[in-house]
């Protein structure tokens, strides 16, 4: 057996008898071309349905002090409360208003009354670590982050009780992080602000 090139015999240091180093067959380069363009539309589809896909939240965001944004929701829940409820304040600001929910180990911060249809400015922010804001059974998800107030533009469109979890693990009382948001019906605001519809309308 001789050591040379080309031969039986290889080692590390002599190269097999094969045919890999001539070039790829056409059925070969045509798949590694779609395969090259194919991860190009891929590459290309995540800067485009960033703009396009509708997927991003409405609102804004900034900067803000967790002690800052505590006088807010305070202030906030001063001008709007309308009851308490086990030692949380229920809240019901006009349509329009912008809405604060503070969070914090382990709760959401206050209760609220929102009109079905009504359009409001939603602000979620942490007064001590990250927590997530998840609406149930919506299923309407976001992260609530220390230091940044983050301004929802909502448009409850079904009235109903909704219960905020938290799904972001936050310490021994995670699971007990329960908050509470009721939407009452366009139809009942209605009735109380339009006596004459309520009449006109029948028994809704
Ligand atoms: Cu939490």
């Amino acid at each position: 057996m001789s050591a040379e090139p080309g031969s039986e015999f290889h080692s590390g240091l002599v190269a097999p008898k094969g045919v890999w180093w001539r070039p790829a067959g056409r059925q070969e380069r045509l798949w590694v071309a779609i395969a090259f363009a194919w991860c190009m539309v891929l590459f290309a589809m995540m800067p485009f349905w960033h703009f396009k896909g509708g997927q991003n939240p409405s609102g804004i965001r900034g900067k803000v002090k967790p002690e800052e944004y505590v006088a807010r929701t305070l202030r906030f829940v001063e001008e709007y409360k309308v009851g308490e409820e086990n030692g949380q304040p229920i809240v019901a600001p006009p349509p329009g208003a912008d809405v604060y929910l503070l969070s914090r180990m382990w709760s959401w911060y206050p209760a609220l009354r929102l009109q079905e249809g009504a359009t409001y400015t939603l602000h979620l922010s942490s007064m001590d670590i990250n927590h997530g804001f998840s609406l149930y059974p919506a299923n309407i998800n976001f992260q609530v982050v220390p230091g940044y107030d983050y301004g929802l533009t909502i448009q409850p469109n079904q009235p109903g009780e909704y219960r905020i979890v938290c799904n972001e693990f936050c310490g021994i009382n995670h699971h007990a992080m329960l908050g509470s948001i009721v939407v009452e019906p366009a139809a009942n605001v209605a009735a109380v602000s339009n006596r004459k519809w309520e009449v006109e309308g029948g028994n809704r």
